[in-house]
């Protein structure tokens, strides 16, 4: 008994330890062990040598990549370092680099990609077989590394490879709202990876592996520091940290970017104003630019938030948004760096609806920003709500480059806590056709530039990574992560495709995880709009911290942070008419978008809260009433993460211990707070309606007096 007891404990030890450990921090690099003895044999065959080309810190990265993904995917019998020249062979490296014979094989195939694209091709050459990964530059050629591993990690044939592949978007940049004290603001996975204080002499190996994630999907570009910024940041003492950051994501291509706090002249400058026409204030920020390019040669460039939220900025010269952003674009001009200027912007005084704000201060300037200038919106009009119709200035300035920016982090959709898969909100946003140049103007073409013919390109993503030992909080959390540097390398991609490569990656090949795990992620954007605010409702989460619902406050001194101010509720009914009878919002967009929107007939019933007021025995189109219909799409949301849960329960030998507890516990959390949501909200509508919850909607289990009485002082990210 005693030895079968030592047995089991040094087999579970030896055998299961793979799969009870793994705290999720190498996120999609994986590089598990094919287990596939032939398919590995077909890679080992197919790799008996690795012949780099160019020695680069970038190509050695590449070598580095690959020699810890093949030892890790085909075990002992592969080696890096083998010196077999009559072997098939991977070779990579740039074009200027490869040997002539190498570049014959390659044809045209460098002129159909771009500075950052990269070609992954196979090739006889007397007798062997080989493979060849290049591209016009080195970081093409990481890039392309990173695919070829991809390649192998979900076990595709390498056999015959002809891809060809470049980014369609120039800056693709996660935005860190991160403060200097390592507080994140909208953070949800801990505190800051940046490690302010012991910067710059000690250098955190987070910061490679961060890069090394970023750069494996293609994502170019940081900003380090919150938006809601501290001119500290500008000062030497920070400065020389930035530097040191700069330096670490250099060979992955990743340039460094800051914001900029627009009355830094003030405060870090002694100057007496930050008025963007004031000689002495262009002269600063010359001089600012200037001494950062020095330290950080390429340095990306400044995001600012001006005129929001009681930012500073031009206006509170009695300039505008033109003026204030091409005073930093000369500064920045002669080094190549760019300014992204947020649309995000929203003053108190015009209260008659806060999504038409941007539009007039934004399109009819239209062609007189500078060419370094890029506008920087949202992708909805409010605030990054489950649920959002696209924001109506995206092809609406053709002369005007237009970034997307995307919320990462869940500030409106349950904090980490909730397993919600975002790419498919991503395409839906980036799919919507704006009809700007007629049917098929998606959004997805504003921002690479075909609509209008735009030279600069790019998409922003506030990150939801924070220092927990899993990156983001929740190991399904890191997909949006993943999706959201996929969809800014090409903004056509399903969510479908990019959900069933993150999931063979991170977790496992087989289909019998893959396809019911797949459909949990991409029916969870829907659930979290059902079971927070269903049929276009918006911005009723709770104040300043919005986590939970608060559907009834109203006692916040400007009207539009009230949720009350959104939904409208009354005796008769429910929802903000956006149309030519309530703020006419719709006129913003194109006629043909407007007339959808404005026709109660055409309108989406996802959207119709958010573009109309009905009554409360308005017929949907399922002949239900909007009370019978808005309580039953509660429940709906309800039944949907119960739903995910069981699918996750099955899920359990296919995933280690660890994150499959992990995730487990986090959605049945997810489950009590949409519980949470829904009879909280229905019970405070239902003061309205004055109806009967239909059949089929379970009872609250507490008074809406009890929902009123929560309080959050200390959650999260604040
Ligand atoms: C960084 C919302 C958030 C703020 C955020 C702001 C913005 O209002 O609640 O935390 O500030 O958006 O995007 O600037």
């Amino acid at each position: 008994m005693f030895k079968k007891i030592i047995f089991f404990l040094t087999f579970s030890i030896v055998f299961c330890n793979n799969i009870s450990a793994n705290d999720g921090y190498n996120l999609w690099l994986q590089y598990r062990f094919i287990e596939n003895a032939s398919l590995r044999e077909e890679y080992l065959k197919a790799l008996e040598k690795l012949s780099p080309s160019g020695n680069s810190e970038t190509i050695n990265i590449a070598l580095k990549e690959l020699d810890k993904g093949l030892s890790s995917m085909l075990g002992s019998e592969f080696s890096s370092t083998s010196t077999n020249n009559n072997g098939n062979t991977l070779i990579f490296g740039a074009k200027a680099n490869l040997p002539e014979d190498v570049i014959l094989q390659l044809g045209n195939a460098f002129n159909e990609i771009n500075e950052e694209g990269y070609v992954i091709r196979s090739y006889s050459l007397k007798g062997k077989n080989h493979i060849v990964i290049t591209g016009n530059s080195d970081i093409g050629v990481l890039y392309g590394v990173y695919n070829f591993l991809k390649l192998l990690q979900t076990n595709k044939s390498i056999e015959k490879l002809n891809i060809i592949d470049s980014p369609k978007i120039k800056v693709r940049i996660l935005n860190h709202w991160d403060n200097l004290d390592r507080t994140v603001e909208r953070g949800y996975a801990g505190f800051s990876i940046w490690d302010w204080h012991r910067l710059p002499d000690y250098l955190d190996p987070r910061y490679t592996d961060y890069a090394r994630a970023n750069a494996s999907v293609g994502i170019n570009g940081t900003v380090l520091n919150n938006v809601n910024a501290n001119a500290l940041i500008l000062t030497p003492q920070y400065l020389e940290k930035v530097e040191a950051l700069a330096n670490v994501f250099r060979p992955y291509g990743i340039k460094v970017y800051l914001t900029a706090r627009f009355s830094a002249p003030i405060e870090i400058g002694g100057l007496k104003t930050a008025d963007p026409l004031d000689a002495d204030v262009i002269k600063w920020w010359k001089e600012k630019t200037t001494e950062i390019y020095k330290r950080i040669p390429d340095f990306g460039g400044f995001v600012v938030k001006a005129n929001s939220e009681g930012q500073p900025g031009p206006q509170d010269y009695n300039r505008n948004h033109v003026d204030g952003a091409n005073m930093l674009a000369d500064a920045l001009a002669p080094f190549n760096g760019i300014i992204m200027w947020r649309a995000f912007v929203y003053s108190e005084h015009d209260t008659t609806d806060r999504a038409k704000q941007a539009y007039p201060e934004f399109v009819p300037y239209d062609g007189q920003f500078k060419d370094n200038v890029i506008i920087q919106v949202k992708n909805g009009a409010i605030d990054f709500q489950p649920r959002e119709p696209f924001h109506p200035m995206f092809g609406a300035m053709p002369k005007t480059p237009i970034m997307m920016e995307f919320q990462i982090t869940q500030e409106y959709l349950g904090f980490s806590t909730h397993s919600v898969f975002l790419p498919t909100m991503y395409e839906e946003t980036l799919q919507s056709d704006t009809y700007r140049k007629g049917k098929g103007s998606i959004v997805a073409k504003d921002l690479d530039g075909t609509l209008h013919n735009k030279r600069l390109t790019g998409m922003a993503g506030v990150s939801n990574i924070g220092n927990d030992i899993n990156w983001t909080g929740n190991p399904m959390l890191q997909a949006n992560w993943y999706g959201y540097g996929r969809l800014a390398w090409d903004p056509y991609l399903s969510a479908e495709s990019i959900a069933d490569e993150w999931l063979r990656l991170t977790f496992s090949n087989n289909k019998n995880f893959i396809e019911p795990v797949k459909e949990m992620m991409l029916n969870s954007r829907e659930a979290v709009v059902n079971y927070m605010t269903p049929l276009g409702l918006h911005h009723i989460m709770d104040t300043g911290h919005h986590y939970g619902p608060g559907p009834w406050v109203s006692n916040l001194s400007r009207p539009e942070w009230n949720p009350v101010y959104y939904h409208k509720a009354d005796s008769l009914g429910i929802g903000f008419d956006r149309t030519p009878t309530g703020s006419n919002a719709t006129e913003q967009y194109a006629p043909e978008v407007a007339k959808v929107y404005n026709d109660l007939k055409s309108i989406s019933e996802k959207d119709l809260l958010w573009f109309h007021h009905v009554t409360w025995d308005y017929k949907l189109k399922n002949g239900k009433t909007l009370w019978d219909g808005m309580a039953l799409k509660y429940q709906e949301g309800v039944d949907q993460v119960a739903s995910m849960i069981k699918t996750w329960n099955q899920m359990e030998s296919y995933v280690d211990t660890e994150r499959y507890n992990n995730i487990k516990m986090l959605l049945n959390i997810q489950y009590k707070e949409a519980k949470w949501w829904r009879d909280a909200c229905l019970l405070y509508f239902q003061q309205y309606s004055k109806r009967p919850l239909p059949e089929g909607v379970e009872k609250p289990s507490q008074t809406l007096e009890y929902f009123q009485s929560l309080k959050f002082p200390f959650a999260p990210g604040n």
